[in-house]
């Protein structure tokens, strides 16, 4: 008879830090002025034109038939050990769209279609949207993938958009500008790097935000703010974390910028939980040099948080009109899985199936031993909601031992199922 036996398992491994938070896309905003960084795909025609933008600047309009373009993403050469990835992080993604031409209009139409792809390239899942513009003026479509298998390395990111049926002389269709799409960071637009506010409340105190260096947001004489709401619940997150299960890590670039370079900048981040009811908040200060500096704060001591208020507030120690002010970028805010100290449960387990497994928690390589026949049948991994991370077959030293290699697992806690003749 084969029996299945549960085994749970601390398993330690480094997920390392160098991967980009940022917007992932290059050129998101036509900043360039140009397709540059997109491949088009125009299947009936017509071709991607200069429009107006958010902010004064360039976004791109299509043509009066379907036009689309895509970018690439290959994430692991953005820095994303497939570890991490494998840990399914939250990948969200942005659009702004708008009609191009004939006010009062609701006809042109956009899309956009973003795919997780295998380290083939092959198609994990994809969310795919297509709407009417709608109401007059720029408006945001944003989305995320959660709980998404293992196994992506790939995204694909592409929008579309035509006309539908206005007269001759308004021919262009959908307007798109402000493409985003990050791997990990819960906020949205954390880099100027669209060169608009997408993505915040603003607060343009003295002349206002401006942008520099395609990534950063540079504050005035007066107080310049920059807001943003992070619902956990909404991004797949249901009822919220746990500080046993998560930490929420901030993390900030910022400098000052001459002639006095000592321009302050301010964070505060507000915690709520699940009954909307504020439960901690912190304030970190800094103070400008000519050089980037870094605000960070790690957040692990809490029962329940659904959702992070976060607050950015920057400007010049002096009285200097324009853009003298702290500069900010690289607004990071993500969540990381806590190690969980399983050893009592792991005890219990054994004890039950007479098996010991050593050494535990390990890097990657156990040793698993019983005092019944095992199966040769793969042993299959899981983690604690129940999904398939990875199938192994055991390297059998003799029936009833066998060594087991999870190399490339996230760390965290994982039930092994073996089984038994
Ligand atoms: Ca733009
Ligand atoms: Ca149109
Ligand atoms: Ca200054």
């Amino acid at each position: 008879m084969r029996t299945s036996l549960l085994l749970i398992v601390l398993l330690i491994s480094s997920l390392g830090h160098a991967q980009n938070l940022q917007n992932l896309l290059v050129n998101p905003g036509n900043n360039l002025g140009s397709t540059e960084g997109w491949t088009q795909d125009n299947p009936f025609g017509g071709s991607w034109f200069n429009s107006n933008g958010i902010n004064g600047g360039s976004a791109w309009a299509s043509s009066p038939v379907w036009n689309y373009k895509w970018q690439l993403i290959d994430l692991v050469a953005q820095g994303f050990t497939p570890a991490y990835l494998d840990s399914s992080p939250v990948i969200r993604f942005a659009q702004q769209y708008n009609k191009y031409e004939v006010p009062g209009m609701a006809n042109d139409q956009w899309s956009i279609t973003v795919a997780l792809l295998d380290e083939s390239q092959q198609e994990i899942t994809n969310y795919s949207y297509s709407d009417f513009c709608g109401a007059d003026g720029w408006q945001l479509f944003k989305g995320y993938f959660s709980s998404y298998p293992a196994g992506v390395r790939y995204v694909k990111f592409t929008h579309g958009g035509r006309e539908y049926g206005e007269s001759a002389g308004s021919a262009g269709g959908a307007s798109l500008d402000d493409s985003f799409l990050s791997v990990g960071n819960l906020v949205l637009y954390g880099s100027a790097n669209t060169a608009s506010l997408s993505g915040w409340d603003v607060v343009n105190g003295g002349d206002g935000w401006s942008f520099a260096g395609n990534s950063e947001f540079v504050s005035s004489y007066d107080e310049c703010k920059l807001s943003q709401q992070i619902d956990l619940t909404a991004l797949g997150y249901s009822g919220g974390v746990s500080g046993d299960d998560y930490s929420i890590n901030f993390a900030m670039d910022y400098r000052g910028v001459g002639p006095s370079f000592n321009d302050p900048v301010s964070v505060v981040l507000t915690f709520l939980n699940s009954n909307g009811d504020v439960v901690d908040a912190t304030t970190l200060n800094g103070v400008g040099a000519e050089a980037f500096q870094e605000l960070t704060f790690t957040y692990s001591d809490f029962a329940n948080v659904a959702e992070v208020l976060l607050d950015i507030s920057a400007q010049d120690i002096e009285y200097w009109l324009g853009n003298y002010g702290a500069k900010v970028s690289n607004i990071r805010l993500w969540l990381e899985s806590q190690s969980t100290d399983s050893t009592d449960e792991l005890e219990a387990s054994l004890n039950e199936s007479n098996a010991v497994l050593f050494p535990n928690p390990s890097a990657s390589k156990f040793t698993l031993k019983c005092d019944q026949d095992m199966d040769r049948r793969a042993i299959e991994i899981r983690s604690l909601d129940g999904r398939l991370v990875r199938k192994v077959s055991p390297d059998f030293v003799n029936g009833k031992a066998a060594t087991i290699d999870l190399s490339g697992l996230t760390s965290g806690t994982f039930y092994i199922t073996y089984f038994v003749d």
